[in-house]
């Protein structure tokens, strides 16, 4: 049986960081995990080829060569699902889809054989059984979550690792949070399900024995979310396990009450975290009410951001505007404390209502929901009727954004982050590519860009004031064109 793994394409967004890639040569951010964790499930004897569509294309030989093809998506993959499919479709392979866009919007793929949703670890044993006797069904679904301690390590081996950015682990699953608009819980539960240290340090083996060296994502919901296995078992894993290695650097998301913890904060820096994805939404109490985001409220939210990167975590932030309590002095406030928390990746986005979510369940019942949702929630697009007139949101948005990623601001950002960051001492071998993006972005930023005065401004500034931190300033310089890219194609 030969099967290819296929991950169709992302359009150019804020999280592609396509054009920040080029300077160091990567094609894509990270590896499909969901894919590269099936490839494990699957029967050992099956032959595997992995299709990232962000890092080639998928070939007529791919094709004549499968008997089936597996594909996972997003939402804001699917015009480049629905491409895939349907050549697959002519080329009569059979297709086989899961993962999350497949799994909140089933059944509506023309071309798709089966069905396998939810987690696979549950749903993809079925249909394997079911199609080793010739009777698999067209649909496999599951009200239950997995256990991940029998989630088996992922196939690195299929994919190229040196096209990727970043590698990505996965610690646990699901938030015990309950934010109206996500879609984690929806997909994921509320009960933090966690591997164990063990099978972590068998993942990280398993990157390290293939070479990598470098930054490694846990990709999970909320680290924090089981506290106790977190502090009592991986980050002490993690600690010794980085004994004696250098090049590795951790991030993930966590919920803004990480800053009330001083202790596991210290221990993930010691662990090698450097940089932490936080919703923060909105400044907005009356709008955290409304979107039940309740462990965001009544704090001071910009003393949070500044503590948990006084100790060593640089905070990168995701943020909404279309709350039905929103009202025009929010873009405003909003800027403000983005700029005052120095937040240099501040993920802006208009509200959207996924299906599967309370907020699409409220606003459904409300006749407030229009056509179906890009997924992309930077592309200046919205599948609700807000409660502001939806042209004065979509102008406020789009000035917010321009402002917010224009080189003045930006930088002027960046410089404030950096005099609060206190920068963890992670040793890091020199890599070639590093060095030759950093000559690119004195060309391209400092020679021919726009920014070229705002870029030299940060680059003597750091280099007098945080030398240690000077190649983190020329990566934030090198995101911000990346970013302002993004604002002139998507938003604007
Ligand atoms: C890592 C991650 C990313 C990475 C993606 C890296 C990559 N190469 O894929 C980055 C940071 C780039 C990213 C970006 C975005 N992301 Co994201 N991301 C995640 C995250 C945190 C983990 C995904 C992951 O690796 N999981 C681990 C693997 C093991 O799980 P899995 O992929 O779900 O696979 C399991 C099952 O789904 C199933 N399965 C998966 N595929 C298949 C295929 C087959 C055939 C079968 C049988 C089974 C199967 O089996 C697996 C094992 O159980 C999830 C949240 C989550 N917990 O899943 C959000 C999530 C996938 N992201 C989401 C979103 C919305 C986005 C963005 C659109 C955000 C934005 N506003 O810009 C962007 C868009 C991407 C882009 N490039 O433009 C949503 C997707 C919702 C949806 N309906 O599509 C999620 C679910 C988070 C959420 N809040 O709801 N993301």
């Amino acid at each position: 049986m030969n099967v290819l793994l296929i991950y169709p394409e992302f359009p150019d967004t804020f999280w592609s960081f396509k054009h920040a890639l080029k300077f160091i040569r990567k094609k894509a951010s990270s590896p499909p995990l969901g894919l590269l964790t099936i490839a494990t499930m699957l029967p050992p004897e099956w032959e595997k080829r992995l299709v990232d569509a962000n890092v080639r294309k998928l070939t007529l030989d791919d094709l004549a060569w499968a008997d089936y093809a597996f594909i996972c998506a997003m939402t804001v993959q699917r015009p480049s699902a629905r491409e895939i499919i349907d050549r697959c479709k002519a080329a009569g392979v059979r297709v086989v889809a899961g993962g999350p866009l497949f799994t909140i919007e089933p059944e509506q793929f023309a071309g798709v054989d089966h069905y396998v949703l939810n987690e696979a670890e549950l749903t993809l044993p079925l249909f394997l059984q079911d199609m080793a006797q010739g009777c698999a069904r067209g649909v496999y679904t599951t009200p239950d979550f997995a256990d991940i301690e029998t989630t088996p390590v992922p196939d690195w081996s299929l994919a190229d690792l040196g096209s990727y950015a970043t590698m990505s682990v996965q610690f646990s699953r699901g938030c015990p949070y309950n934010c109206e608009f996500c879609n984690v819980t929806a997909l994921l539960g509320h009960r933090p399900r966690t591997k164990s240290a063990r099978q972590i340090i068998a993942e990280l083996d398993g990157l390290y024995d293939l070479g990598w060296r470098g930054s490694v994502f846990f990709v999970d919901d909320n680290l924090i979310g089981n506290k106790k296995r977190l502090k009592n078992e991986l980050l002490p894993a993690l600690i010794e396990w980085r004994q004696g290695k250098t090049g590795f650097s951790f991030s993930t998301e966590v919920s803004i009450n990480i800053a009330d913890d001083e202790q596991l904060m210290q221990m993930m820096v010691a662990a090698g975290f450097d940089t932490v994805f936080i919703g923060i939404e909105t400044p907005e109490e009356d709008s955290l009410a409304e979107c039940n985001k309740k462990q965001n409220l009544n704090r001071n939210l910009i003393a949070d951001v500044k503590r948990i990167q006084r100790a060593g975590l640089q905070v990168q932030g995701g943020f909404i505007v279309g709350f039905d309590n929103d009202s025009l002095g929010t873009f405003q406030r909003l800027v403000d404390f983005i700029q005052n928390s120095g937040i240099v990746t501040a993920m802006v986005g208009l509200l959207q209502a996924p299906p599967g979510t309370k907020l699409y369940a409220r606003l459904l019942e409300a006749g407030r929901l229009l056509e179906r949702m890009s997924g992309d929630n930077v592309d200046g697009t919205t599948n609700i009727i807000p409660a502001m007139n939806l042209d004065v949101l979509r102008t406020g948005y789009r000035s917010l954004m321009q402002y917010l990623y224009s080189p003045e601001v930006y930088y002027q950002r960046v410089r404030t982050f950096l005099r609060e960051y206190r920068m963890p001492k992670l040793k890091a071998p020199l890599d070639f590519e590093y060095v030759l993006a950093f000559l690119r972005s004195i060309f391209r930023l400092g020679i021919i860009g726009t920014e070229r005065a705002q870029y030299w401004k940060l680059f003597f500034w750091t280099l007098f004031r945080k030398p240690r931190a000077f190649p983190l300033a020329i990566t934030f310089a090198i995101y911000g064109y990346h970013f302002r890219r993004i604002c002139e194609l998507r938003v604007l």
